[in-house]
């Protein structure tokens, strides 16, 4: 007996659906903590998302479940070490999202470093006075150095995207260089490092306590004036507080944000910032991707039903 915590795309829903015993939440909206718990001792699997607080509480309910099998790559909303000390086993769905969320990386450096969404929104709000040789100048992507914080797969793929369609330089920082980077991208370090050199910075690690407000005010105040910060991977990961007020003082020139803290409340001072992009975590939002998902979800949960190593396991 399976849960899907949230609709998936009705292609895969079906596939799973004509496989096993699988209860849908139809509702548009996350379960509740107690109904969370009261699905991990009545179901065989979870399959939560990212909407899902699947802490110690949660998990401490017990019960039939024996494996959470996590719709997405990220699990910071899942306590690893909990379900380790229930023996329940955890899986994600890493790769099958790699393209879609590098694009959409690019597509948040492109708006931003052209100013299109305040362009879009200057349009739409009837502000637009005509056409004019000093309107919303942007800056060019060429030659610009992008400067990428985590160098796991998205990472990677957002900077061969960048560089081979906009020319830009790259730098990266992870905890140690990548051995054999076809990228030839230049390892830093340091991170104060990279956030003074970079004039994109995009960050591409992943949330959770370790990672928890890593660019804070005095990390923004390292950056560039005009400098860009991209942001499609964790929200806790960046102190909105601090970035709000980098924008509105001109500290920085920009930012393009898919991700929040507090998902789906945005930091009110970011909706008044300038030259922000704001996209609602949008990171896997294809069709081909989400059924993708599902799909890897499924062979993550079958592999261990039929008790066989799933491939994606983190705990
Ligand atoms: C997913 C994501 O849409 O996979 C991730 O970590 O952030 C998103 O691309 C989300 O996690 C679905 O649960």
């Amino acid at each position: 007996r399976i849960l899907l915590t949230r609709r998936w795309p009705a292609a895969i829903e079906a596939e799973l659906a004509s496989r096993h015993q699988v209860h849908i939440n139809t509702d548009d909206r996350p379960m509740s903590q107690a109904e969370l718990a009261e699905a991990m001792r009545t179901f065989d699997v979870l399959c939560p998302t990212v909407s899902d607080r699947i802490d110690a509480a949660v998990i401490g309910a017990g019960g039939g479940a024996r494996i959470i099998a996590n719709y997405g790559a990220g699990v910071d909303h899942i306590d690893l070490a909990a379900a380790r000390a229930a023996g329940i086993a955890v899986t994600n769905t890493p790769d099958v999202l790699t393209e879609a969320t590098a694009e959409l990386a690019v597509l948040l450096m492109l708006m931003a470093s052209r100013r299109a969404g305040e362009g879009e929104r200057e349009l739409r709000e009837g502000r637009w006075s005509g056409w004019r040789p000093t309107h919303l100048l942007g800056r060019s992507l060429r030659g610009r150095r992008l400067g990428l914080v985590g160098y796991g797969r998205i990472a990677r793929e957002t900077a061969r995207r960048a560089r081979a369609a906009f020319g830009v330089e790259l730098s990266y920082h992870s905890r140690r260089p990548v051995a054999d980077d076809d990228l030839g991208a230049q390892y830093m370090a340091s991170l104060d490092a990279l956030m003074a050199e970079a004039d994109i910075v995009s960050l591409h690690c992943p949330g959770g306590a370790e990672t928890h407000h890593l660019i804070d005010a005095p990390m923004l105040g390292r950056m560039r004036p005009g400098a860009l910060l991209i942001n499609t991977a964790r929200g806790s990961v960046v102190d909105e507080a601090a970035l709000a007020a980098a924008l509105t003082e001109g500290k920085i020139g920009g930012a393009g944000l898919d991700v929040y803290e507090r998902e789906p409340a945005v930091h009110p001072l970011l909706l008044d910032a300038p030259n922000v992009v704001l996209l609602p975590h949008l990171g896997s939002a294809t069709l081909e991707t989400r059924e993708a998902m599902g799909r890897q979800a499924m062979l993550n949960l079958e592999a261990l039903l039929d008790g066989r190593e799933p491939p994606n396991r983190v705990a």
